[in-house]
């Protein structure tokens, strides 16, 4: 079946400097004639008048550059078209390219499925090529660029590899019982499962940490009514999201903010003020509230300052390692110093913060962005970013520890090839069966 050529704007639509627009697939050359561009040398940007095959007018002036398969993003023959970002201009160059004949306009993901198709990536580097587009904080940029240049996809293949030749072995051990193996193949075989398995696992338990840096930390804004909840989540988004008043209960639902703290993207969440609800709506906002503090990765427990030193007990009683503890309204206290050490409470820090008077917050904020830090960084710099991956080692895991306790060996090899086949579908190349090719090219059995 012939190959259809595509094409499609590669910039946000809308009113822009300049715009680009990617064709691929077989008849690029042939679109570039059409277009009045002619024969262009690979991979040098080139001046070029855009003419419409149709009526012949002008179109625009601007630059083409011309990519030879197979040294392109897709693998095939790639132009892109660097015109001038007006609207009538994008829209008639795409009314001129669908002109040419065997040229359709491209679905969604269309470009990627085909980079994927001809090998130029893996299914976890498509997925970071979505990622880095997404990516709004410096921290999701850099997992992102670090996956795109294939770190997840190198170490999967890795680890698909070894233990590809390990269930090789153990096939062999189980085919070719009488053969003249060498001694010690099962113990090494099994020695490398085990080294996989851990390999694996530890890769796995950072899989928390670079799903959070990608989704974003969740930070749950708790606290009782009227201590300025609402008025810290307006402070720290810099806009007013959240409604502030001075009634007590003005906040039933959770409200969410996306910020860029430090670099790393978070998900704020104001939270309806805990106290015994006044009517349905309020006692169903405090169980939103309640399930907002049971998932967020960091609470940020506000205490109201015109009641201090009296803390609301049903607050505190949210507090704990993953807490940040703040008591606002600091202007109304005699004291002013920013933070105390609670020696009652294993040494924890309650910081004194005024939104008021914006006393307090930046030694806060630096607690909170030490404590986002903490999360989001330290271990393997290419953690696993998304719950498919997490399925998949999970699964992997799970087969390699079946393995060393099957009762057969042919049960220890179906383990093998189903942990071999989890690792498979984290980067798309699913064919387990080069295992034979492995047992003859080690053994040379049955010459
Ligand atoms: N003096 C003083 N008043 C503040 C400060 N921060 C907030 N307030 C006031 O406290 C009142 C309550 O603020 P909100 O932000 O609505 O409090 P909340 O915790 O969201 O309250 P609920 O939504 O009812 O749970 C408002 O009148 C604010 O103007 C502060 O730092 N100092
Ligand atoms: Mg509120």
């Amino acid at each position: 079946m012939a190959i259809d050529t595509i094409f499609a704007l590669a910039s946000a639509p809308g009113r822009a400097g300049i715009a680009v627009i990617r064709v691929s697939g077989p008849k690029t050359a042939k679109a570039l004639i059409r277009l009045g561009v002619g024969q262009l040398s690979p991979r040098k940007a080139t001046r070029a008048k855009f003419i419409d095959p149709v009526s012949g007018e002008a179109i625009d002036d601007g630059l083409a550059i011309w990519f030879p398969a197979p040294h392109s993003f897709t693998g095939e023959d790639v132009a892109e078209l660097h015109i001038h970002g007006g609207r009538a201009v994008i829209d008639e160059m795409l009314i001129a390219l669908s002109s040419v004949a065997g040229l359709r306009p491209a679905e969604a993901g269309e470009f990627t499925r085909r980079a994927f198709d001809n090998d130029k990536l893996d299914l976890t580097q498509a997925e970071a090529l979505a990622d880095i587009v997404d990516a709004e904080t410096r921290a999701q940029r850099r997992q992102a660029l670090t996956q795109m240049g294939g770190a997840l996809k190198e170490r999967y293949e890795d680890w698909r590899h070894r233990l590809v030749q390990a269930l090789a072995h153990l096939e062999a051990v189980i085919d070719f019982p009488d053969e003249d193996l060498p001694m010690d193949v099962a113990e090494k075989l099994w020695s490398e499962v085990r080294d996989l398995q851990s390999d694996i696992s530890a890769h796995l338990s950072e899989a928390t940490r670079g799903e959070r840096v990608r989704a974003g930390i969740s930070i749950a804004i708790l606290g009782p009514p009227n201590a300025g909840k609402s008025s810290l989540l307006n402070a720290l988004a810099k806009r007013d999201a959240a409604i502030v008043s001075s009634m007590p209960g003005t906040t039933r639902d959770v409200i969410e903010v996306h910020l860029d703290l430090g670099g790393y993207a978070v998900m704020l969440a104001d939270t309806a003020g805990l106290r015994a609800a006044s009517d349905a709506i309020e006692d169903e906002g405090i169980r939103r509230a309640r399930k907002r503090a049971d998932h967020a990765d960091i609470k940020l427990i506000v205490f109201d300052g015109a009641t201090y030193p009296a803390r609301d007990e049903t607050t505190a009683a949210l507090i704990d390692k993953a807490s940040i503890v703040v008591v606002n309204k600091a202007d109304l206290l005699d004291q002013q110093r920013e933070y105390e050490i609670d020696t009652d409470d294993d040494w924890r820090t309650t910081h004194f913060i005024s939104v008021k008077t914006g006393f307090g917050i930046d030694a806060m904020l630096a607690r909170l962005e030490k404590q986002i830090k903490e999360l989001s960084d330290g271990g393997a710099n290419a953690p696993p970013s998304r719950a498919r991956h997490r399925h998949a080692l999970s699964e992997c895991v799970g087969a390699l520890t079946r393995a060393q306790t099957a009762k057969l060996p042919e049960l220890a090899a179906e383990d093998l090839r189903l942990a071999a086949r989890a690792l498979g579908r984290l980067t798309g190349r699913i064919d387990v069966e080069d295992v034979l090719d492995a047992v003859f090219r080690d053994f040379c059995i049955g010459k």
